[in-house]
């Protein structure tokens, strides 16, 4: 620490201290949240103790330390990511197809080291992430880096601080001067489901598995951003010292701290990984022989989907690491592990035709049609070719015979081409070189992998927009549906969503089978959508990159569209969670006159462009829902759950999906189950919809 720093600052007495237990304090409460879920402090609390520490280290800058709390999300986004060479390089695993290959593996490892009476197993279930190195210097995470190539990779420090579940301080009073640690970073499934949710409404490309979102994740330049995501880590190695020590029985003198065990083997390693503050999986287990090891295979290939993360297979390990030492290394993989992978959830199918289809952003995505398959437990037809450069890697034909994969259980796509069995008469696909809606050139900009119609009266962008706006999380238009959004585009009734809101009755009338009774119900259910708040409004408006998340966090700042409209990139960048790619993509969106035109337009309809409660940050008026949890259980009498959700958020509560001790209040509807009970159990208030509502009443403009 810089001593004349802190006299130019005239620290006070006391602050120091205050410092290092505000912090140690915050430390542990995170510790208890999210490692062992057992929280200790209420969040009401925590964040009052937090601001208390942003304010000290506020005032005495000097004093701020690279392990406290508040050090998570950086400031401002790297330009770039350096390289860093690993002190001890990552190998791979070797991979095994079964039993067999199982016993094959023993045998092997058994030739080499005759006498190695050890047959203690520890089983993992393989993560399917991103491996992480984490390296502390007393104590104190220094870096967080890729594994890259396992001799260096890139230098990710600022976005791993970002993980709430990987500690910046360890949980040692001594700790020894090098410590690295090493795992898996994962992105949960509902998370990743979330992702690709807000990137598809956002009109952006979705991640095709939860181990591509998160490695995307990781190399974001942009902190902010990777701390919206939730990324989790599971740890499972740790070493001690440099200069490609491993751990070995020798370590243990370096570690003063009496509470770890001895770190003679791999199951005590994970052990201690969780007392210096790690998550560490909680499904590994100890198996004192191969057919142990075998029945946990085969009772995790069945029990994994019922997990909240993704795995492909098992870790195996030998649990001692004299005989780890003793094994060593091939070129590639540790000769004391192997990964058990599930069989690929892949299938042969052939292909009948190759489509494109373009999207509500212009986008062109070529997708492949093929024959039925059954896979994964769905049956298949279509799967995506992603964009033009892929299709020319795999140099997909129509009659070709391709290997299909569900990739996270989500998406299909083609993995390759099985072209021995490629019919005579094959023609290379040519992706189209204008649109096949309107006819109109199609563009591919240099740095982009995907093909665009820019044309803004082409029909299918048009009617992209329309089910847009009409979508259920936008403007919730019921009974607006694709098949009236394609008469209407087709019959040039509507060009843009401001036309939706002067169409008549007898216009509707005038289309293939619409009745009277259909017609005033969906005119009087497009002038309801008038009624929807704003942030609504902003998601429904289709900019690129503003999913419905987005839209509500930018309503919150910017409560009318005239405060957006005219906001500086960098003043909409300011806002906690929107990045640069979403400020400019905002910002621009409203350059454009024509969208301008809109804005006047849907304004005259009399859409909503402002927020019509007062917003969380309006401190003169504290609310009693600012600091407060929310949990909404069973169907409420007339609010959606995405309403009710969206009032609390905007009148500063917080809503969560589980009831805990920290819970305020616990809104009850019809049907409510387990989460009600727990709340009785616990003791935590209940509310009914009428309580809610009153209780939001007063703050209601
Ligand atoms: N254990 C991945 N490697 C793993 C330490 C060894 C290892 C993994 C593992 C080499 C998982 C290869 C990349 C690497 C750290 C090297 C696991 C998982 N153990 N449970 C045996 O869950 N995906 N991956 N990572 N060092």
């Amino acid at each position: 620490m810089d001593s004349t720093q802190l006299t130019l600052e005239q620290v006070p007495d006391g602050i120091e201290q205050r410092l290092q237990e505000l912090r140690q304090l915050l430390q542990n409460a995170s510790y208890a949240y999210y490692i062992l879920d057992a929280p200790i402090l209420e969040d009401p609390v925590y964040d009052t103790l937090y601001h208390e520490l942003i304010a000290l280290e506020t005032q005495y800058p000097s004093l701020i330390t690279p392990d406290s709390p508040t050090q998570r999300v950086g400031e401002r986004p790297a330009s770039q990511f350096t390289s860093v060479r690993h002190n001890i390089p990552l190998y791979s695993l070797e991979n095994a197809f079964g039993n067999g290959d199982l016993a094959k593996w023993q045998d092997r490892w058994r030739r080499v080291a005759s006498d190695i009476a050890d047959f203690e197993y520890v089983c993992e279930l393989k993560i399917d992430g991103s491996s992480l190195s984490l390296t502390y210097e007393n104590g104190v995470l220094v870096r967080g880096a890729t594994r890259g190539d396992g001799i260096s990779g890139e230098d990710i420090t600022q976005n791993v601080k970002t993980i709430r579940s990987i500690p910046l301080k360890l949980n040692l009073k001594n700790p020894p001067t090098v410590v690295e640690v090493r795992g898996e970073a994962f992105l949960p499934l509902d998370s990743f489901a979330q992702i690709n949710q807000e990137r598809e409404q956002a009109g952006e490309a979705l991640f095709a598995n939860p181990r591509n979102a998160a490695a995307g994740t990781l190399r974001q330049l942009d902190s902010k951003i990777v701390a919206k995501r939730k990324l989790d880590f599971f740890a499972y190695t740790l070493h001690f010292g440099v200069e490609g020590a491993s751990l070995g029985a020798e370590d243990i003198a370096s570690n003063s701290d009496s509470r770890l065990p001895t770190l003679s083997n791999q199951w005590n390693v994970l052990q201690s990984l969780k007392l210096l503050g790690f998550r560490v999986n909680p499904e590994g287990a100890l198996c004192l022989s191969l057919p142990e090891v075998v029945e946990y295979c085969d009772r995790w290939s069945i029990e994994r989907r019922t997990l909240p993360y993704m795995t492909d297979g098992v870790v195996v390990k030998l649990n001692s690491l004299a005989v780890q030492a003793q094994l060593g290394f091939t070129q590639k993989f540790p000769r004391w592990a192997i990964a058990l992978k599930y069989p690929a959830e892949e299938a042969p199918t052939v292909v009948e035709k190759i489509s494109v289809n373009v999207g509500r952003t212009g986008a062109v995505t070529p997708l492949a049609e093929m024959r039925p398959v059954l896979l994964a437990g769905t049956t298949v037809a279509r799967a995506t070719l992603h964009n033009r450069d892929r299709i020319a890697e795999l140099d997909i034909r129509v009659g070709d015979t391709v290997i299909i994969r569900k990739a996270g259980e989500i998406i299909p796509e083609v993995v390759r081409v099985l072209y021995e069995l490629r019919p005579e008469t094959t023609e290379p696909f040519q992706m189209p070189i204008n649109c096949p809606e309107c006819s109109q050139p199609l563009v591919k900009p240099e740095k982009e992998a995907v093909t665009r119609c820019i044309n803004a009266s082409c029909p299918a962008i048009i009617r992209g927009a329309l089910e847009h706006w009409a979508a259920r999380d936008a403007m919730d238009i019921n009974g607006l549906g694709e098949k009236w959004v394609l008469q209407f585009v087709d019959t040039g009734l509507v060009q843009s969503v401001a036309d939706l809101y002067d169409i008549t009755v007898e216009q509707l009338m005038s289309l293939e089978r619409m009745g009277q009774k259909s017609a005033e119900k969906l005119v009087s259910a497009i002038a309801a959508s008038k009624q929807q708040p704003w942030s609504r409004v902003l998601y429904g408006l289709g900019i690129r990159h503003v999913g419905s998340v987005n839209a509500q966090v930018l309503t919150q700042q910017f409560t009318s569209v005239e405060a957006l409209s005219e906001a500086t990139v960098d003043a909409i960048a300011s806002v906690y969670g929107i990045g640069s790619e979403i400020a400019q993509s905002v910002h621009q969106w409203f350059q454009n006159p024509a969208n301008r035109h809109l804005i006047d337009r849907l304004q005259t309809a009399g859409i909503q462009f402002h927020s019509a409660l007062r917003t969380s940050d309006d401190s003169r008026l504290p609310t009693p829902f600012v600091g407060k949890t929310f949990v909404i259980t069973g169907t409420l009498p007339t609010l959606k759950r995405d309403e009710a959700e969206a009032l609390i958020q905007q009148a500063g509560g917080k809503v969560t999906g589980s009831v805990s001790k920290k819970t305020s209040y616990v809104v009850v509807g019809e049907e409510a189950g387990s989460k009600l009970k727990k709340a009785q159990s616990l003791g935590v208030a209940l509310l009914s919809e009428s309580e809610l509502l009153e209780l939001l009443n007063p703050i209601q403009s």
